[in-house]
């Protein structure tokens, strides 16, 4: 494959969501970023998914990285997660997680490996189901899994302990995550679930971000006419509801996180 056939399905792979979370989506740009590093190929990269720092945080740090010290950086804070993860899933036997995170993932498939006993709910994740991405990953690590439809999340977060969310845009006002997320957040509140985001630091921008809205025929592909179908991709977790930040800095409350993320970033 020639360098710009390679560029167009590293392109279309993201836009389409083939390759998809924040670490994914940023690695695969950094490979794309590496092909060509010319200023349009860096603006066509950070346009194909407008709620991604850590996209934007990779690509601006191989201004002055190569692209071995970048990937270095994703391995090396999973496996400080992975260790972080461990330390609040202790004695929690049910864990609620919603769409795919490869930050949660790999965490809860570690601390599995590392003999903690403990089983997953989730929720599927429409319109594109990553939560089934996540159930499919966490049955191969033979991790007992039940996966709920999206609008029982109410049930699946009442089965569990402690809810883990991953996280696309980590911003002083709170977490930008896969729809569904502020929801699951205000119900775990009310049921007392401690909630944490679970994310490598360079999710974090002390700017805003744009929040993705998808084609509408993701979720209804022969609409009737008239009806206006929204597809919002993700919302904000208000930081009022998170216990905490489980990063490669350690678990953290959200203002430390974020005072700490924002001398780094
Ligand atoms: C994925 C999503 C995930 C974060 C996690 O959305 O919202 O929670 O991206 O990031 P999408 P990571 O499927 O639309 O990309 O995978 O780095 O933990």
């Amino acid at each position: 494959m020639g360098k710009q056939e390679k560029l167009k399905k590293i392109y279309s792979d993201i836009k389409t969501v083939k390759i998809q979370g924040a670490t994914n989506v940023a690695k695969a740009a950094v490979e794309a970023y590496a092909l060509d590093k010319s200023e349009k190929n860096k603006k066509k990269l950070l346009s194909l998914r407008p709620t991604e720092p850590t996209l934007s945080n990779a690509l601006n740090f191989m201004e002055k990285w190569p692209k071995e010290k970048i990937i270095l950086h994703f391995e090396d804070a999973q496996k400080k997660i992975n260790k972080n993860v461990q330390k609040i899933i202790k004695n929690k036997k049910v864990i609620y997680t919603h769409c795919h995170s490869t930050n949660v993932s790999k965490a809860l498939i570690s601390a599995k490996g590392k003999g903690e006993r403990f089983e997953v709910v989730n929720t599927e994740t429409r319109p594109l189901f990553q939560g089934r991405k996540t159930a499919r990953e966490m049955s191969a690590a033979r991790i007992k899994t039940t996966t709920f439809v999206d609008s029982a999340m109410d049930q699946a977060i009442k089965k569990s302990d402690i809810v883990l969310l991953g996280a696309d845009a980590i911003l002083k006002r709170g977490v930008i995550n896969k729809i569904g997320s502020g929801a699951i957040a205000k119900l775990a509140k009310i049921d007392k679930k401690p909630l944490y985001i679970v994310a490598d630091s360079w999710k974090f921008s002390p700017r805003n971000v744009r929040i993705e809205e998808r084609d509408f025929h993701e979720v209804w592909k022969k609409a009737p006419k008239k009806i206006k179908v929204r597809n919002p991709a993700f919302e904000l977790v208000p930081k009022k509801y998170i216990k905490g930040v489980v990063s490669e800095y350690g678990v953290l409350k959200y203002e430390a996180f974020v005072k700490k993320a924002d001398k780094v970033i």
